[in-house]
């Protein structure tokens, strides 16, 4: 993308509105602005990153073998009183009617449409078990929505349910979920501890949480360095059931607490060499809830001896759009975002220094069309500083500063975000040593 031509809104002054950092840099980066109370557009360079966590995420989920469908963001309220939920649900669900004086809702969360195509589709033992999953907006009418896209009314959720015939199935597909959470938060560059939680009002007997580290996070966290030094994508297999009972059990014993339920006697027992504290934010949540919603809506399957089997659920949430800002409050600094490569909008931003000097044009030039829509290309009427600025604020992994004396000798100088490290490289190298 040209920069000069691009909907990218940066700003100098900070927000008088914005609390938190990753608030703050998002409005100043030009990667969203608020429309309505919690709601918000995604511009070109938010919503590039949005796209790779959404990517990132529904990648892993692939490799767990777990489906993609999309349902939609509108419900009948009908399905809602089969499972008890209307009423219990309060000010938070946003009630439509529609021209017909049809209640209508914009959901929060698809446990019981799920459950609804499921009973509609499914009829054998032999079915299951499966998952499937969506990546979708969600209304809450949070009565505080603060925080930017961190606590939205409309954000973006994965939602993922499972489906299997007895409770130690469901176990295993609860593991397996626990497994592509901890990989996708890894591959986001992103330090995660799941957290034995409360169900809340999505019910059950099992749930965590997962919390990622940083250092503005909202909650104080202990958690074990075990946590830190796993490579889940190296370590464990999806497919083996005695891999994710190895992963379950060591995600389990190893000591993670935040200070409401920190427990001071069991973290004694963690060797001191080992013990860390943080800061965290909740970036998702995953229950099992057995038949809380099969149960009253009807779902069953005709098990091996004919007889009908009620299947056992669990639902599997990531904040999609909510990462985005934590990522940010994760890796930033005073002059503004530190981009993982794996999320970042573009790997790398060109900056002209002259614009209209023959041999900085045809650089840039070059190496833009070389990018293949990999940079963001600073062809602003702007002074050096203000492009400096900007890219530190945007956070590419990696800066290409073009100047009229390198340029003549088709050197530039090439910036690493995260370390500030500068070094002076032939142009024709570029793309290379990156
Ligand atoms: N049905 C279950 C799992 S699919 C569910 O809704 N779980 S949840 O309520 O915990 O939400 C899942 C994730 O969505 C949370 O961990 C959080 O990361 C994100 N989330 C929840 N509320 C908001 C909000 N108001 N703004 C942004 N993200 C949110």
């Amino acid at each position: 993308m040209r920069l000069s031509r691009s909907l990218i809104p940066t700003l100098k002054e900070t927000p008088a509105e914005a609390q938190i950092a990753s608030h703050r840099l998002m409005l100043r980066a030009g990667m969203v602005r608020q429309t309505a109370a919690g709601i918000y557009a995604w511009l070109p360079l938010g919503l590039r990153v949005l796209a790779n966590i959404a990517r990132i995420t529904r990648e892993e989920q692939d490799a767990a073998g777990a489906q993609e469908l999309l349902m939609p963001t509108i419900q009948p309220a009908e399905l809602w009183r089969e499972s008890g939920r209307y009423e219990d649900y309060g000010k938070e669900m946003l009630r439509i009617r529609d021209r017909h004086d049809r209640e209508l809702l914009y959901g929060p969360t698809n446990e019981e449409m799920i459950t609804d195509l499921f009973r509609q589709s499914v009829k054998s033992y032999r079915e299951l078990p499966q998952i499937v999953y969506h990546i979708q907006w969600k209304f809450r009418d949070e009565v505080r929505p603060r925080f930017g896209v961190m606590r939205g009314r409309e954000f973006l959720m994965k939602d993922a349910y499972s489906f299997d015939l007895d409770h130690e199935a469901a176990v295993v597909s609860y593991r397996r979920m626990m497994l592509a959470y901890m990989r996708t938060f890894q591959r986001m560059g992103l330090k995660a501890i799941p957290m034995l939680a409360e169900s809340g009002p999505i019910g059950g007997d099992l749930s965590h949480e997962f919390i990622i580290l940083a250092p503005t996070g909202e909650s104080q966290v202990f958690y074990d360095a075990a946590f830190e030094d796993i490579d889940y994508s190296g370590e464990f297999s999806q497919s083996s059931e005695a891999d994710l009972e190895r992963f379950f059990d060591l995600m389990t014993t190893c000591y993670g607490a935040t200070d409401d339920k920190h427990d001071a006697t069991a973290w004694e027992r963690v060797a001191p060499d080992r013990r860390r504290e943080g800061r965290g934010i909740e970036v998702g949540h995953i229950f099992h809830f057995g038949t809380k919603y099969s149960k009253p809506m009807g779902l069953t399957v005709a098990g091996a001896d004919g007889r009908p089997v009620i299947p056992e659920m669990g639902s599997y949430g990531v904040g999609v759009s909510r990462l985005v800002g934590a990522v940010i409050e994760a890796s930033h600094d005073e002059a503004g975002i530190i981009w993982p490569d794996s999320v970042a909008p573009f790997r790398a931003a060109i900056l002209n220094l002259k614009l209209g000097d023959a041999a900085c044009d045809h650089i840039c030039e070059q190496l833009y069309a070389d990018f293949a829509g990999q940079a963001l290309y600073d062809d602003r009427e702007e002074r050096a500083g203000v492009k400096f600025a900007d890219a530190d604020l945007m956070g590419h992994p990696w800066q290409v500063v073009v100047g009229p004396r390198g340029a003549a000798n088709g050197r530039v100088e090439l910036k690493r975000r995260a370390t500030g490290e500068r070094q002076e490289v032939l142009a024709a190298d570029v793309l290379r040593l990156i």
